[in-house]
């Protein structure tokens, strides 16, 4: 029983890991895939993703110029305008000399720039670097249009309790797609909230450098500050160890929490990507937090005697983080709440549970009963361990809202058993 085998397994397994893995779609099981890379938080490039998405078909115009020349790909612009329409979307400059400077622009100018330069350079070889360095990114695009279904989540990355939780909500979410002309790139950085992330390649080359969690000490100035870029031969030079990957068309990245990474687009590319954690990887976000809180208090100390000092902390975790201690703790009972719903409207014993499917949250992921119970199980450890915490003992209502979850959660997980 894997799933109830991990509740029990605190400790990673270390297995000596030296490589990034290639694995084709379909070529491993969900519950294997779990365990061997969500659980182990180690990367994985899964192969063959997008191939069936709309995207990947109607973004693209692929020509066929006989066998001695072969297929040639290039972004629809046209079909991309008329589908999406012209809106304010973000964008980055990213020149190298200047940090990441992110703004605004409309999508039309924005196409019509990238696709200027693509037959300014065909025609005349013209460099393309100057003034199109450019990156649409951190695009809500699937929040603006949620009726286009124009990607699927993969299943091994289905359960997703922040987007879960955001899109019911209807909050901003973490689900983004990302387009730019080659030497377009994202400066070195750990995810939101030391969340996974994962990301789809439809069109192009991406190349990543990642560092396993802890490697990027090594590059801490004398200010205790990482730099917002790397290379190869920075990281040589003060033996970091790293793994570079050129990700390919069609081609999904996992990328673990807490692994640093640079992201450099060798050609023109458009990827979809999402954040998120669910609950491998919850309990890290919840330390993060917590962390972040800590830090916070200790910023505003001097203010301690004022009576809303509290709020304000919450207030500046939000602004600086991007959840505070209620978002969090409402997004850990609110799964709790809808796994047990859940699992009671499955309406059938625990054991035939195991091979049922019940499906969520773009229509891809599959939640079974051990699945439903390993959630509420973590969810019911870890706010055992939150209740301990200095900073929830304090506030009442967060007290009561952990006791509550902890009794509901106890209760069903007893019942569950019990049936065993
Ligand atoms: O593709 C990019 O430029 C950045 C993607 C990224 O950082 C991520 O998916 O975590
Ligand atoms: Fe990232």
């Amino acid at each position: 029983m894997v799933w109830l085998n991990l509740l029990n397994n605190e400790k990673r397994n270390s297995i000596a890991r030296t490589s990034i893995n290639r694995l084709g779609e379909n070529t491993i099981s969900y519950t294997n895939f779990y365990w061997k890379y969500l659980y182990q938080n180690w990367p994985v490039i899964i192969t063959n993703v997008s191939n069936e998405w709309e995207c990947s078909k109607s973004w693209l115009t692929r020509e066929d110029y006989g066998k001695d020349v072969g297929k040639c790909t290039k972004i629809n612009f046209d079909f991309l305008k008329d589908k999406i329409g012209n809106r304010q979307v973000p964008v980055t400059h990213c020149d190298k000399s200047s940090k990441e400077n992110a703004t605004q622009m409309l999508f039309f100018n924005y196409m019509n720039n990238w696709q200027n330069s693509i037959n300014n350079f065909e025609s005349s070889e013209i460099s393309r670097q100057s003034g199109t360095n450019v990156y649409l990114k951190d695009w809500h695009l699937k929040a603006e249009l949620p009726n286009y279904e124009f990607y699927k989540v993969p299943k091994y990355f289905g359960s997703d309790w922040l987007n879960e939780y955001l899109v019911d909500k209807k909050n901003d979410d973490y689900r983004f797609v990302y387009m730019g002309p080659k030497n377009t790139w994202t400066p070195f950085h750990v995810d939101v909230f030391g969340s996974f992330s994962w990301s789809t390649n439809i069109f192009g080359t991406k190349k990543w450098i990642l560092l396993p969690p802890g490697e990027q000490v090594k590059l801490l100035d004398r200010y205790q500050k990482l730099p917002d870029e790397i290379s190869e031969e920075s990281l040589n030079k003060r033996n970091v160890i790293y793994f570079v990957i050129y990700q390919q068309e069609n081609e999904a990245i996992f990328v673990p929490s807490g692994w640093y990474h640079q992201v450099y687009n060798i050609t023109d590319t458009i990827s979809v990507n999402h954040n998120w954690f669910n609950a491998v990887n919850i309990k890290y976000i919840w330390y993060n937090i917590a962390g972040n809180l800590r830090k916070v208090i200790k910023e505003i100390n001097d203010f301690r005697e004022e009576s809303n000092f509290e709020e304000q902390c919450q207030a500046i975790l939000r602004a600086d983080f991007g959840l505070n201690i209620s978002d969090f703790l409402d997004l850990v009972c609110f799964i709790a709440e809808k796994r047990i719903s859940m699992n009671s409207s499955m309406n059938h014993d625990f054991y035939t549970k195991s091979n049922s499917e019940i499906r969520f949250l773009n229509k891809t992921s599959i939640l079974n009963g051990f699945h439903i119970l390993y959630d509420l199980k973590t969810i019911n450890n870890l706010l055992k361990v939150i209740i301990q915490d200095k900073i929830i003992y304090k506030s009442t209502d967060w007290y009561e809202q952990c006791l509550e979850t902890i009794n509901l959660t106890n209760k069903f997980c007893e019942e569950e058993m019990n049936k065993e």
